[in-house]
């Protein structure tokens, strides 16, 4: 058994234990109750699942196993040379509770490059799509005709038992997150280089790695992917992709299937698509106004017409947060210290000045600041990566850290089938007429 497996078995079969024996004692206690607006709602805010790995709050923000984003910008490893964190280091915190060492970190990287090999179907799969096919298809499509590697699969088949689930859970998902980045690579340079493909270099680490082979040389790059591969990893076990994933895998669908559900999820514009959304906005913005300096009135009118048209604004409101993501301040962080005078880079912060007055005073809008989506294309435009079609899939590969090491843990604990109970409109007539 490797060092990560057996550490995450040793920590597993503990907190089964003490589950087993709180839910014995304290199974009937009742942790919330649910208005017809949450039914109605989207069931904001209901309490209905356990996901270890981080933590929302409303006010404060993301928390990894304790630890918010700037504490794990300064614990976690780096590479050397590089001031920000790995995200293997946040992969093994999240896995084991415990912040990793540099050598168990490198030991990851090296992990994870001895199972990166991605099978020839999946590039015939993903070069048989039309040309124009959306990078977040091209990814889904890869994923799962990457189910054919399923150690769950295979040894389901082969009838394992229960007690196995999770060995087999947690070799998907090292299998999948290691093949993650060659994939993603492939449909970048497929989609935007003419099939232009580079190969990996195996001295680097998973992010930078996959910076490398997305063909942008900027030793700042690829610091800003191993922070944006870090900061988009998890965000708490309610959010669309995480709880579809999660969905998914109660099933006993494996981690291939259950990730390219939970890519999908991500692919819609108010959730991980918002970040493609922001850019090509912006860049509306700056194509109407004819200029890319424009003035915080031009900037007011433009949000106003976009609200006025009855649509969203990219990359503001969270049904969760009710501050700035603290997501969005480390990306403004890392622009303050790497990027200098950035016409891209100063619309955002422009934005961040006016879009929370406007969307304040319409009265409805329950979290008016920005959210992760608003600052990551304008970094991206920056070093040259403009196709923003692409910049969910980036979302994707981080995501994939969180959502498989959370379903390593659900299949750990023995977490059952989810099927939560829906009604009819009729049943909630009766429901209020007899109440
Ligand atoms: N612009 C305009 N109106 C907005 C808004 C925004 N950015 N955010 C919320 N509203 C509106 C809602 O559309 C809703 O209007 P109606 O009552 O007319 O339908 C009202 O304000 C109340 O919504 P809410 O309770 O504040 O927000 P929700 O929890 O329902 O939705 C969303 C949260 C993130 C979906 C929402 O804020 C939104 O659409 N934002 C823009 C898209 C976006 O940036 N999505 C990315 C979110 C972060 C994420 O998941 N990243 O991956």
């Amino acid at each position: 058994m490797d060092q990560l497996k057996s550490r995450f078995n040793e920590k597993a079969s503990a907190l089964k234990t003490e589950i087993k024996a709180l839910l014995k004692e304290h199974g009937n206690k009742t942790v919330g109750e649910v208005n017809l607006s949450q039914v109605f709602g989207g069931m904001r805010g209901v309490k209905s699942m356990v996901w270890d790995c981080s933590e929302l709050d409303a006010i404060e923000g993301i928390r990894f196993r304790g630890y918010n984003i700037p504490q794990l910008r300064e614990l976690l490893p780096k590479r050397e040379g590089d001031k920000e964190p790995l995200p293997e280091g946040l992969f093994w915190l999240m896995l084991t509770g415990d912040l990793p060492t540099k050598e168990q970190v490198d030991w990851l990287s090296d992990e994870w490059e001895k199972r990166a090999h991605v099978p020839a179907h999946t590039f015939a799969a993903m070069d048989a799509l039309a040309p124009d096919t959306h990078p977040m298809t091209q990814f889904s499509v890869a994923i799962v005709s990457m189910q054919t590697e399923s150690v769950f699969a295979k040894r389901y088949a082969e009838g394992m038992g229960k007690h196995e689930y999770w060995d087999a859970t947690y070799e998907d998902s090292m299998n999948l997150i290691a093949k993650l980045p060659r994939v993603a690579a492939y449909i970048y340079r497929r989609t935007f280089h003419n099939g232009d493909h580079i190969e990996p270099d195996t001295s680097l680490d998973w992010a930078g790695n996959f910076a490398h082979m997305l063909g942008i040389k900027d030793a700042d790059f690829m610091s800003l992917m191993r922070l944006y591969l870090t900061i988009h990893a998890d965000h708490e076990g309610g959010n669309a992709s995480a709880h579809t994933v999660h969905l998914t895998g109660s099933t006993l669908s494996d981690a291939y299937y259950a990730l390219a559900s939970g890519m999908n999820s991500l692919a819609g514009p108010l959730h991980g698509l918002a970040n493609q959304e922001v850019i090509k906005w912006i860049f509306e913005m700056v194509e109407k106004l004819g200029t890319k300096t424009p003035s915080k009135e031009q900037i007011a009118q433009y949000v106003n017409d976009t609200l006025a048209a009855k649509k969203v604004i990219p990359g503001y409101g969270h049904a969760v947060l009710r501050q700035p993501d603290p997501r969005f301040t480390a990306q403004k962080t890392f622009a303050e210290e790497y990027i200098k005078d950035d016409d891209y880079v100063n619309i955002v912060w422009k934005l961040f000045e006016v879009v929370p007055d406007i969307l304040g005073s319409l009265g409805k809008v329950k979290n008016p600041w920005p959210n992760v989506d608003a600052h990551s294309g304008a970094l991206l435009v920056h070093y040259g990566l403009k196709e923003y079609s692409y910049y969910t899939v980036l979302f994707g590969v981080s995501r994939a850290l969180g959502v498989l090491a959370a379903l390593t843990w659900s299949r750990a604990m023995g977490f059952p089938l989810e099927r939560p109970k829906s009604v009819t409109t009729e049943w909630v007539k009766d429901f209020i007429s007899n109440s």
